[in-house]
């Protein structure tokens, strides 16, 4: 009930959020890169809402119809989910499918935020029964790494999509829920956009995020071996490591920092707080925690940086790097491997970025984030903040 509470005062403030982005909410829609886009309503995804417990379905049930309530009595939400659901879009006319929804999201960005995007579309579509749609570029970049990953099948025509009406899910979960009230009548077809990462609906489907992101043997066989490597490079002085994964996002994230937050790059000196957090937790869930067999596994878009700061702890760390892996001729770009190793780690560390999130969900052991990282409102930490998961802890992003 607590966590009920609480949603409701977030609830409030989103509602003020709301009523200061109801101008923006519907963007300029970026031209669709590709003409072609793959349409699936396989069996595996049709509504698999019986994957969640009983628990979870109830307390779902329970967030959308308080949602339902909120959305009828405040009137300027009312007005904006108006502007957004404004024109029915004749579906027939547009070659979309006539009896279903289909909801479909931007595909922009690397791999982490082409992740949250899937991540997005799946656990809105499974929870709420909208059919979901991916485009072939967006399918073609993940198929190279996650062969779960079902979309396939016939293709919906261009007008559809362009027909299928953009909705800016915000980055902020309650947002998301408001396609929940399935507005069946006014709208069938809408399409996620602006990188959506509804972090709060992750966990109602992890079993079957976790099942689609299992990653291709070519890509895991290598992870699997270099851990094995550096295990025995170091049983003499390690008997069984417990593998950290660090990820350590910078190049084009100072700009994105600079302008979205007011924030700047986080130095070394977050890296060392973060693994004194990490040796406090572990040492709090297993008193008995041997610190000595921790061994960090850092990988960054700026390999120069990491190599030249993280070698400063070596004395005391052990530290290794996953582009160590790298070596010899992989038919599949570096960072996937960097990912999942990461995801073979059992704990995690990282500053910020959906790439550092991804490798941490995935290993999905105790996990330090950063949050207060510049002085305007963070969206990206706002929005993995309501999802509580479990054994994620935010330290400050610059020390005291
Ligand atoms: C997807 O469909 C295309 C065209 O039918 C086919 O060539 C391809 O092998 C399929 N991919 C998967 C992963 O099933
Ligand atoms: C941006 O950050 C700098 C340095 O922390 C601070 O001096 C400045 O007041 C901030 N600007 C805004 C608009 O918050
Ligand atoms: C962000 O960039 C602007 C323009 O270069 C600069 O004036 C400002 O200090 C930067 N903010 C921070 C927190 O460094
Ligand atoms: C740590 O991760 C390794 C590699 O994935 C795994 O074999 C091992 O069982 C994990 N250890 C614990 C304590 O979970
Ligand atoms: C539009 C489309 O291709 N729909 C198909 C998706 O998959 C299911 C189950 O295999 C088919 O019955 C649909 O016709």
């Amino acid at each position: 009930m607590a966590r009920f509470e609480s949603y409701l005062g977030f609830v409030v403030l989103m509602v003020v959020a709301v009523g200061f982005l109801s101008v923006s909410f519907i963007q300029t829609e970026p031209k669709l890169e590709s003409p072609q886009i793959f349409f699936n309503s396989s069996e595996t995804m049709t509504p698999t809402v019986s994957s969640l417990s009983d628990a979870s379905q109830e307390r779902l049930d329970q967030l959308f119809s308080l949602l339902r309530e909120q959305v009828t009595s405040l009137s300027h939400v009312q007005k904006c989910l108006d502007l957004v659901l404004d024109g029915k879009t004749d579906n027939e006319q547009n070659g979309c499918p006539t009896h279903e929804f289909v909801m479909t999201t931007f595909d922009a960005g690397g791999l982490g935020n082409k992740m949250s995007e899937y991540a997005t579309l799946l656990a809105i579509s499974t929870l709420t029964g909208f059919t979901p749609v991916l485009s072939e570029d967006h399918y073609n970049v993940l198929i190279e790494v996650f062969p779960s990953i079902p979309f396939n099948g016939s293709q919906i025509s261009k007008s559809c999509m362009e027909a299928a009406k953009p909705l800016n899910p915000g980055n902020l979960p309650e947002t998301m829920a408001f396609l929940a009230t399935r507005p069946q009548d006014r709208m069938r077809n809408i399409r996620l956009n602006t990188y959506p990462n509804a972090v709060f609906y992750y966990d109602k489907v992890k079993g079957i995020l976790k099942d689609h992101f299992t990653f291709m043997p070519k890509v895991a066989e290598p992870a699997e071996e270099f851990l094995r490597a550096v295990r025995d490079q170091i049983k003499s002085t390690v008997s069984e490591p417990v593998w950290v994964g660090v990820h350590v996002r910078r190049t084009n994230y100072k700009h994105h920092l600079n302008v979205t937050q007011n924030g700047t790059l986080v130095t070394l000196e977050y890296f060392q707080r973060a693994m004194v957090k990490l040796k406090e937790t572990l040492k709090v869930s297993n008193p008995s925690f041997d610190p000595s067999n921790l061994v960090y596994v850092v990988s960054s878009d700026d390999v120069p940086w990491i190599k030249t700061n993280f070698r400063t702890l070596a004395k005391a760390e052990i530290i290794i790097y996953a582009a160590d892996a790298w070596k010899g001729s992989f038919k599949f770009q570096p960072k996937f491997l960097d990912m999942c190793i990461m995801s073979k780690c059992n704990h995690s560390i990282f500053d910020y970025g959906t790439f550092g999130f991804w490798g941490a969900y995935l290993a999905d052991g105790h996990t330090i984030l950063s949050h207060n990282i510049g002085s305007m409102e963070n969206s990206e930490v706002e929005n993995i903040k309501p999802a509580k998961l479990s054994n994620w802890h935010f330290i400050d992003a610059h020390g005291a």
